[in-house]
């Protein structure tokens, strides 16, 4: 859905379709970095920035892939404030103190104060939605992405020639497991990651009660399908893999903003998911990409002071607490059953 004209930042279902079904916009930049000889965009340190908000799980998957593969100093970025206006996300102004590395004024534009002025720059009549991330190009000034799945995938293989071979050998994406990989993200994309948009943008009842639905069946497949290998710290049992990096983005923001926000409350992951619980904290507590790259801040200032729609009053709430538990703590009833 376009955001031009009269359309609302907040419409994110369109209010002439009855379905009160919220549609996900396809990606509009869709080229790719590539090692190949000739390559429109090849892969060099220091060319491209990344444009993310430390909120966004979409985004939350550039920044952690970048770190796992080492890629901090070979790719820079920029988050945005956490708040989503009017015209969409904006830039830290530098009388703002805002958590988070590089929540900063955009390094590239000076003149530059919200996202949209970069797709702007590509196409003054661009009319799609202003989302990160966006993966841009310091030398042509051109947006080379703004799919997540896709600017993860170049950063898995493109820059290996500029990497130390212990980054060099982590394989996010193994031919081994690439077909699992591929069916695995058909139905945890449509169902979990875009599935709690589903449930929490709805505008029916019954829109939102099929969100949910299928969102807790596909999170209770999950969950017997970590149960099954209780001591594997992954998705795909030793292999860290790209799908816990995609579903990581969506659980770490389950129960501080989705449970109650979205409206995804049959089950929290806390009291509910004991496999997906520990997945989790493994990988937040013990992995430093995963918990360095997540910001609770942005995160449940976001969407509670965002979604106008949802939230009229910006009001935050204060639980739950803490945000993620450690390693060695359960909440009480399931402590109680120890
Ligand atoms: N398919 C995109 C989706 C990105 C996306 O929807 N990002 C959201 C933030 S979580 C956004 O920037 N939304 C701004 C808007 O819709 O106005 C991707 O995975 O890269």
């Amino acid at each position: 859905m376009a955001t031009g004209n009269k359309a609302k930042i907040t419409d994110w279902v369109n209010p002439n379709d009855k379905s009160g079904e919220f549609k996900r916009q396809q990606s509009v930049f869709r080229s790719f970095i590539s090692r190949e000889p000739g390559a429109e965009f090849p892969p060099e340190k220091g060319r491209y920035h990344l444009y993310v908000s430390y909120a966004c799980p979409w985004a939350h998957r550039t920044l952690i892939t970048r770190k796992l593969k080492g890629l901090e100093d070979i790719i820079s970025f920029t988050s945005v404030h956490w708040h989503l206006g009017e015209k969409g996300w904006r830039f830290v102004t530098p009388d703002e103190d805002i958590p988070g590395e590089n929540a900063t004024a955009d390094p590239l534009h000076a003149d530059f104060t919200h996202l949209r002025d970069i797709y702007f720059s590509q196409n003054p009549d661009y009319e799609g939605r202003f989302t990160v991330p966006v993966l841009f190009d310091k030398k042509t000034h051109r947006i080379v992405s703004n799919e997540s799945a896709e600017i993860i995938r170049m950063f898995y293989y493109e820059f290996d020639d500029l990497l130390p071979e212990q980054f060099k050998n982590l394989d996010l994406y193994p031919p081994a497991l690439r077909s699992e990989i591929d069916a695995t993200n058909d139905w945890t994309y449509n169902d979990v990651n875009n599935g709690v948009y589903k449930s929490g943008f709805a505008t029916t009842q019954e829109a939102y009660e099929k969100a949910v639905a299928t969102l807790f069946s596909s999170l209770d497949r999950i969950e017997a399908h970590l149960a099954k290998n209780p001591d594997a710290p992954f998705f795909f049992g030793s292999a860290l893999t790209e799908i816990d990096i995609r579903l990581f983005t969506t659980i770490i923001r389950f129960d501080p903003v989705y449970v109650q926000h979205f409206k995804c409350n049959i089950r929290d992951i806390r009291s509910g998911y004991p496999a997906i619980h520990r997945w989790v904290r493994h990988l937040y507590w013990d992995i430093p990409a995963f918990r360095d790259t997540t910001d609770f801040e942005h995160i449940k200032k976001h969407y509670t002071k965002s979604h106008k729609q949802i939230n009229q009053f910006a009001i935050t709430p204060v639980g739950p607490v803490p945000d993620i538990l450690p390693k060695d703590e359960e909440v009480r009833a399931v402590q109680a059953k120890q």
